[in-house]
């Protein structure tokens, strides 16, 4: 403790992790390099959040799959059904509902509006309610929402460089407050499984809308 302390400190002092002299540069290219005889190795870019590999699987969510989420049905149906509202890549090295596996992804979100409630994820519960989540955020800004089983909602900001645990238990959506795309990377259990049926239903307990100039958690 005593040894690592005085590292710990010097690491405060910058204000990113570390300065461009302490910065190891090393080369990534290897690795992309040798994709052709490991076609199995996932690669990702940490900037941008995407991922390149055999067994990186991807989904995108249009206007017109989200109707019932946004609350302004009528801007809803005004709008291009078939624009995208968010891309989600994602790997997973072992099967679906294994026990002790981990899945990995990201999720890029394009920023605007239906009417006065910005563009956001679905949402869900994790089938497994006890299974917890990492996000961590990229690029952009937004608002992890977050509901418990009695419908109690709150949200965290989310900017580049914020973690997010999500306690097992809790539903999610992550909501693009700004003005360019949002990004962040996730990591869930292999045997989390996704309830969307119950935010289908019943929706949060609050909602992400444009109020004087900005976002507001605003009771549903
Ligand atoms: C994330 C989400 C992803 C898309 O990987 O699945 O951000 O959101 P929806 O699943 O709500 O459409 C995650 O929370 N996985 O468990
Ligand atoms: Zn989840």
């Amino acid at each position: 403790m005593n040894i690592l302390l005085p590292l710990w400190l010097s690491m405060e002092t910058v204000s990113t992790f570390a300065t461009e002299a302490q910065r190891v540069h090393w080369k990534a290219p290897a690795m992309i390099a040798h994709e052709e005889s490991a076609p199995h190795q996932t690669q990702l870019d940490w900037l941008t959040g995407l991922m390149r590999g055999a067994s990186v699987q991807q989904a995108a969510k249009t206007l017109g799959e989200m109707a019932g989420m946004f609350h302004d049905a009528d801007s809803l149906r005004a709008m291009d059904q078939s624009t995208v509202l968010y891309r989600v890549q994602w790997t997973e090295p072992v099967a679906q509902g294994t026990e002790g596996g981990l899945f990995w992804g990201s999720t890029i979100i394009e920023p605007g509006r239906v009417g006065d409630e910005y563009f956001m994820t679905h949402g869900h519960f994790h089938l497994k309610r006890d299974r917890g989540e990492y996000y961590g955020t990229i690029g952009g800004k937004g608002m992890l929402v977050l509901m418990d089983q009695d419908r109690v909602t709150t949200a965290d900001v989310m900017f580049p460089g914020s973690l997010h645990f999500i306690a097992g238990g809790i539903a999610h959506r992550v909501v693009n407050t700004g003005d360019e795309p949002l990004l962040f990377w996730a990591c869930w259990p292999s045997d989390a499984g996704h309830d969307y049926g119950s935010i289908k239903a019943e929706g949060f307990g609050a909602r992400v809308l444009y109020r004087n100039g900005g976002p507001v958690l605003i009771p549903a």
